[in-house]
């Protein structure tokens, strides 16, 4: 069974961390309601959704992803970049407890989850404001005995990692150039987003379906033309409000098999 452990948005989400956007006004109602489309799409690719309640003192608590990189074997407790992050990981812990052994990230460590991309055995982690070395080296502590390799990588003009690049299949890279190296992931195939729309590398790829953001047209034709190749489906969401707390779609799930 594939789990996907979400969060409802907090009512204080309009005084989310913002890095590289400027604070715009926020529909916490139609928010909601994205959110809740996008639930729906994780259940449509087969997911069971867990959704965890809202929490009004944590406006970024919707963005589970970075409080926690699961893995098949164990899963990491992060510890956020962002001071005002750090009360969400205490939640998160308590809901994946059943499923994983856990891991803590201490200080002086810092790691978004969405800084942490898997391809295979080979765990890159986005050196970005939000993560660094101390937490690179804590994960390769933990993850070296699973048979993992974690790899600090630089990324430049964006959040995280996983705003730069995603997985589109097991072998297909979705890409912003302009972010990060793709040379650095080796022979891996690689499609990039159109030039217009830097912000269009995150993709929420599960097996045989993916998800996507409706706001980047040029770079979707690119994915759906790619995806028919290899057989996957492609969900088309809008989260627009949750785009203008800089979150995008893989950033609103935690997915685990159990
Ligand atoms: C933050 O700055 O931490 C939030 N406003 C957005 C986090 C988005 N997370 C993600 O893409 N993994």
């Amino acid at each position: 069974m594939i789990i996907a452990i979400t969060r409802d948005v907090s009512p204080a989400m309009v005084d989310c961390e913002l890095t590289h956007f400027s604070r715009q006004p926020l529909d916490i109602e139609l928010a909601y309601h994205q959110h809740h489309a996008y639930e729906d799409a994780l259940k449509t690719l087969g997911c069971q959704v867990q959704r965890m309640p809202a929490d009004p003192e944590l406006p970024d608590s919707v963005f589970v992803e970075d409080a926690a990189v699961v893995l098949d074997e164990i899963a990491i407790i992060t510890r956020p970049g962002a001071i005002s992050r750090r009360p969400e990981t205490a939640s998160i812990a308590m809901v994946l407890k059943p499923y994983r052994q856990l891991y803590t990230i201490d200080a002086p460590g810092t790691v978004d989850g969405g800084d942490v991309l898997c391809i295979g055995n080979n765990i890159y982690v986005g050196l970005s404001t939000r993560s660094n070395m101390h937490a690179i080296e804590q994960m390769q502590d933990i993850l070296s005995p699973h048979g993992y390799v974690v790899l600090g990588i630089p990324v430049s003009g964006c959040l995280h990692l996983k705003s730069a690049v995603t997985l589109l299949s097991k072998e297909t890279l979705l890409i912003n150039p302009a972010w990060v190296d793709a040379t650095i992931f080796g022979d891996m195939q690689v499609l990039e987003v159109d030039p217009l729309e830097p912000y269009g590398a995150n993709v929420l790829w599960i097996g045989e379906g993916a998800i996507y953001p409706a706001n980047f047209p040029r770079t979707r034709q690119r994915v759906e033309e790619a995806m028919k190749k290899l057989g996957i489906g492609l969900s088309v969401v809008d989260v627009s409000e949750l785009q203008k707390a800089e979150g995008a779609v893989t950033c609103c799930s935690l997915i685990l098999q159990s």
